[in-house]
């Protein structure tokens, strides 16, 4: 009932990363802007094939030239609802469900989202994807989450050659995505989801001269052929951003939404980083997936801190001028002075810079050895239940219903309505 809510509004008061005063409000009013970056995992970024070739030069170039934060410690906290997981993470700052998807299980809930929130403060919202709108129940619990907007594949040109696999590829994605952008009233908050990325990474031939890797694993091989795809969509999609003029007064936020490529080919990714095998502490490790934020204005650089997408959505609401203290979001903003270095995985494991657990044993994250015992992991294990908790609180018991945080404007689902295009 309601008074489960007052535990809740206790924990999120006693855990609250303030905003780094450096960058509160350094982007306020401007667009924001992210891009999901289907199955990217951090390995791949400066990651060189044998012949040289960067994997992802456009996305090297902008760690290397401080054009955006970097976070090369930064892990997906995705459950079994993949890309929709990582979506609900990023624009609640709650953590998804321990089995199935919460897009799915949850949509009637009441949310206080990022699109929301932002429609409070004159923005307005819309997602773009190239695949169908009822896929992981988008279609219900956008509306839920307040996007105005949908652009699915009703708005793309679904051919043959554009399409593969989950839809359409991302170079017209982007392109044809871009006349919609320009289109919508500023300030604007917009997500794209690409797929070209998408297990099991099958490329169209006219799509790539990339090599494909050497491992044997067919699926490893591949990865770094659709990957390289993506930067070069990714590259195209700025230099769009740039013409247009956008690229000025937008935060970029792009993260990898989940990994691609699994456990059952660590052999192949003991070959991809040169190891004997891929231990339990390097299987963890390969759970980093890419972050970088970009804000107009604003020096980027490599950031090291842990952290996992939970943060996020503190971390963009502060430099956009807004005060979380009365959201109840978890995570721990990334750029604030107190932000607390760790990250939570779905099944309470936990990695931080000193130590990881993994399946419930203690291991040094240094050494990659196990720490007889789990007293060394206690504190931070604890942490980590005591918030997933709460988060399956929020989410099981749909008790933001019974809160209204201070000047935030409630939104009803049923006022958004996604229609295809007029033909
Ligand atoms: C499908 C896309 C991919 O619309 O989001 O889904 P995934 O399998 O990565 O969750
Ligand atoms: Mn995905």
């Amino acid at each position: 009932d309601s008074s489960d809510i007052t535990d809740v509004e206790n924990y999120r008061k006693a855990n609250f990363s303030s905003p780094n005063p450096e960058y509160f409000g350094k982007a306020k009013g401007m667009n924001v802007l992210y891009i999901a970056m289907e199955s990217l995992q951090t390995f791949a970024i400066n990651y060189k094939m044998p012949d040289g070739q960067e994997v992802t030069p456009f996305l090297n170039s902008l760690v290397r030239e401080n054009e955006a934060f970097y976070f090369e410690n930064f892990f997906h906290q995705t459950g079994q609802g993949k890309t929709s997981d990582a979506e609900f993470l990023m624009e609640n700052g709650l953590y998804p469900m321990a089995q199935g998807a919460v897009f799915v299980n949850k949509a009637q809930n009441t949310y206080q989202a990022m699109p929301a929130i932002l429609k409070g403060n004159g923005y307005y919202s819309a997602s773009f994807h190239g695949n169908y709108k009822t896929f992981w129940n988008r279609n219900v619990m956008y509306k839920a989450l307040g996007y105005d907007q949908f652009f699915d594949a009703e708005y793309y040109n679904m051919t043959e050659e554009n399409t593969k696999n989950y839809g359409l590829k991302d170079k017209p994605f982007f392109t044809e995505s871009m006349p919609l952008l320009k289109s919508l009233p500023q300030p604007f908050y917009t997500k794209f989801l690409t797929l070209s990325n998408h297990f099991p990474f099958e490329m169209d031939p006219e799509d790539t001269d990339f090599p494909a890797g050497n491992t044997g694993d067919k699926v490893v091989d591949q990865y770094f052929q659709a990957a390289h795809y993506m930067d070069e969509a990714i590259e195209q999609f700025f230099n769009d951003l740039k013409a247009s003029g956008l690229y000025d007064n937008t935060v970029i936020v792009m993260y990898g939404d989940h990994y691609g490529i699994s456990e059952n080919h660590n052999e192949a990714m003991a070959k991809v980083l040169g190891v004997e095998e891929i231990t339990p502490t390097l299987n963890v490790g390969l759970q980093r997936v890419p972050l970088f934020i970009h804000v107009p204005g604003v020096k980027g650089g490599i950031q090291q801190q842990y952290g996992g997408q939970a943060d996020v959505r503190s971390t963009i609401l502060h430099l956009l001028g807004i005060d979380t203290k009365d959201y109840m979001e978890l995570g721990s903003d990334l750029l604030s002075p107190d932000h607390r270095n760790w990250a939570l995985f779905r099944n309470g494991d936990f990695v931080s810079p000193e130590i990881v657990q993994v399946k419930g044993k203690c291991y040094s994250n240094v050494t990659g050895e196990l720490i007889e015992g789990t007293e060394a992991c206690k504190e931070i294990a604890d942490k980590a239940a005591t918030e997933l908790q709460i988060s399956d609180e929020i989410v099981y018991k749909d008790l933001l219903r019974f809160y209204q945080p201070e000047g935030y404007t409630p939104i009803n689902p049923n006022d958004f309505e996604y229609l295809a295009p007029k033909a």
